[in-house]
């Protein structure tokens, strides 16, 4: 592919981009032949961590870094933008309100969602990763008028890919083998791992994932909690959030944005609500989606119990006070 695209990674000089930019300069996202205009943003206290990092992508001598811009200014980080992730966030410090978190976040992604709708490439594709992912990628949006909603969407791959590993460790399968786990809602603690859809592919054929693992009370009890709370036991295991697992997450979203699904298979990411399964417009909600030629569909049809209705009802509640306690900020 001879045209570049411009990528810009937000956040760029902390742990997460640390792993992101280097899978994306190898080639996981784009491809091994499309060349990259990488666009780095971060704060002007992290500039020389920055120029540091840029030594290191310099170092790495990969062929389809076109060139590497280095950034504290929206503007110029935004303009001509083809991809946008953005990671960088105001993280929750010591002694803070979770108002004060989402008053934060919605200062920077309504300064980020603005920049996007007056620089960007009109088909700017974002991904939006910093916390509360879902209700700061919402804000991006709605400060974004011009650009089709449909280009918003926030990570919640690493939760699908926490699940899938977690159904393999059970059945003692590979997990390439796992397919169709979903995660629906909020990426926080409320979301809802499911398993009911998901099929495993053993020598024997394709099989429910609850026919290998027959232990209901696995499947709808530790089995969800786990890929819960997996970022909270990542942190206190390793004093640090998870940043690797985030950023392999990450190429997988956008990698099968651009690329598409596999026929039949559904991943999980945050969209714009549009009323399926009796989530109204309005909110950024996790659904299981297939991907072809750019473009996302919501997974539609699948059966609702009232063991997740229940859980879906819940993780878009919390989504709803986000969304009322987070748009005062931005009137
Ligand atoms: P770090 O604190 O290591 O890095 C964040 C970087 O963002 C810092 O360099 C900071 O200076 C920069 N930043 C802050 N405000 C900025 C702004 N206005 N413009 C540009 N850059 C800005 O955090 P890291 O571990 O990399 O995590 C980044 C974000 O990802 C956090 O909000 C974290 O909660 C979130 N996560 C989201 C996940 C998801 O699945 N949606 C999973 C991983 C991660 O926990």
């Amino acid at each position: 592919n001879s045209e570049i695209v411009n990528v810009v990674i937000t956040g760029a000089a902390g742990q997460i981009a640390y792993s992101l930019i280097f899978n994306v300069i190898k080639g996981d996202m784009f491809g091994n032949d499309q060349k990259i205009k990488l666009v780095l943003l971060d704060i002007p206290a992290m500039i020389d961590g920055l120029r540091g990092v840029v030594m290191e992508i310099e170092d790495c001598a990969y062929p389809l870094v076109s060139s590497i811009v280095c950034t504290t200014d929206v503007k110029e980080a935004f303009t001509d933008a083809h991809y946008a992730i953005l990671v960088g966030a105001m993280p929750r410090r010591d002694g803070m309100e979770r108002s004060d978190l989402l008053k934060a976040n919605a200062a920077i992604f309504k300064v980020q969602g603005k920049a996007i709708n007056d620089y960007a490439n009109k088909n700017v594709k974002v991904l939006v990763v910093g916390n509360p992912a879902n209700t700061n990628a919402l804000i991006a949006s709605t400060c974004a008028p011009n650009i089709p909603k449909e280009n918003f969407s926030c990570l919640t791959r690493l939760d699908h890919n926490r699940a899938k590993a977690q159904i393999a460790l059970k059945a003692n399968v590979n997990v390439k083998d796992v397919h169709n786990v979903i995660i629906w809602g909020n990426h926080s603690s409320t979301q809802y791992p499911d398993s009911r859809c998901g099929y495993i592919n053993l020598p024997t054929g394709k099989t429910p994932i609850s026919n290998v693992i027959k232990n209901d009370q696995w499947l709808q009890g530790e089995f969800i909690t786990t890929v819960q709370k997996r970022g909270a036991a990542i942190i206190s295991a390793r004093k640090l959030s998870s940043a690797a697992s985030a950023a392999k997450a990450i190429t997988d979203h956008m990698h099968d944005w651009v690329f598409g699904t596999p026929e039949g298979e559904y991943v999980s990411m945050g969209v714009p609500s549009d009323g399926s399964y009796g989530i109204p417009e309005g909110i950024i909600f996790s659904f299981p989606v297939t991907i072809k030629n750019g473009k996302y569909t919501i997974v539609q049809g699948l059966p609702i119990d009232p063991f997740s209705r229940a859980l879906i009802d819940s993780t878009h509640s919390e989504l709803i006070q986000e969304k009322t306690s987070a748009f005062q900020f931005i009137e």
